[in-house]
């Protein structure tokens, strides 16, 4: 068989690498969108130099992307590119739509003049379940997004949808709940409990301060989610689909969890705006509630059912979240170690 070219956008970021990373495994021709940063710094992506061919362009750029397109000509394209934190989504809430939002039209134009056959994955989100109306949520959950990203996620979502309908062409949305790793950006609140507790534990930092401890999440290891991306431009119909691990954790959880794994257990006092929590049998207080960190507006619990994923995709995750935060915990005090954070 022929070999397949993909183009990634957002090839730098976290989900970028790893799946540029299982489609060289599978014999691809891999090109990667990249923006100039004042520093020639590719990131997540570093390592993939050499392997993946890159080429300069900007998700604003409709120009950047057209000739994206002449030049890798792909089979599949996966535009995972996006403003993808939530909190700056306030900060910078137009460039977050430009980016997140109309870059995708700009995306699906691109192909539609290029090369219209192309099968395209939009990285969508459980973001835009926002305030949950169903609990689960699973691809026929009404969607009420709570943030700027969310809202721009949910024009992507349903511009894809649109030119599948109107144009025919190969468009799936992949409605993927959190997913970390040890590339996770240090500003999502995983990773950022993580990097804390490798330095606490080595005596470099004194306390985390986090925001809002009761929010739940359905988290997941990236490396399996970006299996999922792939399987949905196998398929003979292109669809979208909930990627979720199905179990909900609170961020109080995830940080109890982590510490323990650095052999440090939490005991937690107080609530609200006044929690927080001392290393067992101390009055050593290592985790401290910040408001700081509160959002304007918050999505409190998400939940996801994949049950169609499992059974149309064969999709299931094989790294569960226990096995993530340690992973996590084991990088960062490694990375630490090497001088490397
Ligand atoms: P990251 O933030 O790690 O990566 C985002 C990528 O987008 C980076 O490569 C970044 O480049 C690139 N990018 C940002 N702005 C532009 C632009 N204007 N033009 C071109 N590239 C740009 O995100 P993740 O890897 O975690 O997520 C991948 C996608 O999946 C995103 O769209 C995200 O919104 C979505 N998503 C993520 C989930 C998660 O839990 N991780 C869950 C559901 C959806 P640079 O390195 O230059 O900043
Ligand atoms: P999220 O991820 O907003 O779900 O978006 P993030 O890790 O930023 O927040 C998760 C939850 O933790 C709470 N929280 C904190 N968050 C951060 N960042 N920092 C803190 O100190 C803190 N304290 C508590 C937040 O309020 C929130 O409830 C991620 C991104 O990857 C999106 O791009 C993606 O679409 C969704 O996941 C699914």
């Amino acid at each position: 068989m022929a070999m397949k070219n993909a183009l990634i956008t957002g090839i730098t970021g976290q989900d970028g690498s790893y799946l540029a990373e299982l489609l060289l495994e599978k014999g691809y021709k891999v090109y990667g969108l990249v923006r100039r940063k004042s520093k020639l710094d590719f990131n997540n992506a570093e390592h993939l130099k050499g392997k993946v061919e890159f080429i300069f362009g900007d998700m604003t750029d409709s120009a950047s992307l057209l000739r994206a397109m002449e030049i890798a000509k792909p089979d599949e394209i996966y535009n995972l590119a996006a403003q993808s934190f939530v909190t700056t989504s306030w900060e910078t809430p137009l460039s977050t739509a430009d980016i997140n939002a109309i870059g995708v039209t700009k995306l699906l134009e691109a192909v539609r003049l290029v090369k219209p056959e192309t099968r395209v994955y939009q990285a969508s989100t459980s973001e835009m379940f926002g305030k949950v109306q169903a609990v689960p949520q699973n691809e026929t959950t009404p969607f009420y997004p709570r943030s700027p990203y969310g809202v721009s996620k949910l024009y992507g979502h349903w511009i894809i949808k649109n030119y599948r309908e109107s144009y025919g062409m190969f468009a799936c949305s992949g409605i993927l709940f959190n997913h970390e790793s040890e590339r996770r950006g240090a500003e999502f609140v995983t990773r950022k409990i993580t990097i804390s507790v490798a330095k606490i534990k080595a005596g470099l930092q004194e306390c985390v301060e986090l925001g809002n401890l009761n929010a739940s999440r359905d988290w997941g290891h990236s490396a399996d989610y970006v299996r999922a991306m792939w399987l949905m431009l196998q398929q003979d119909v292109a669809d979208d689909y909930v990627v979720a691990s199905g179990e909900t954790h609170t961020v109080r959880d995830f940080v109890t969890l982590a510490f323990r794994a650095a052999g440090m257990e939490l005991e937690f006092h107080g609530e609200g705006e006044k929690e927080y929590a001392t290393l067992q049998g101390t009055d050593r207080v290592l985790v401290k509630v910040n408001p700081k960190f509160f959002r304007p507006a918050e999505v409190d619990l998400l939940i996801g059912d994949a049950s169609k994923a499992k059974k149309v995709l064969g999709w299931e995750p094989k790294i569960s979240y226990a096995d993530l935060v340690k992973r996590m915990v084991e990088s960062d005090m490694k990375l630490l170690a090497e001088g490397k954070i």
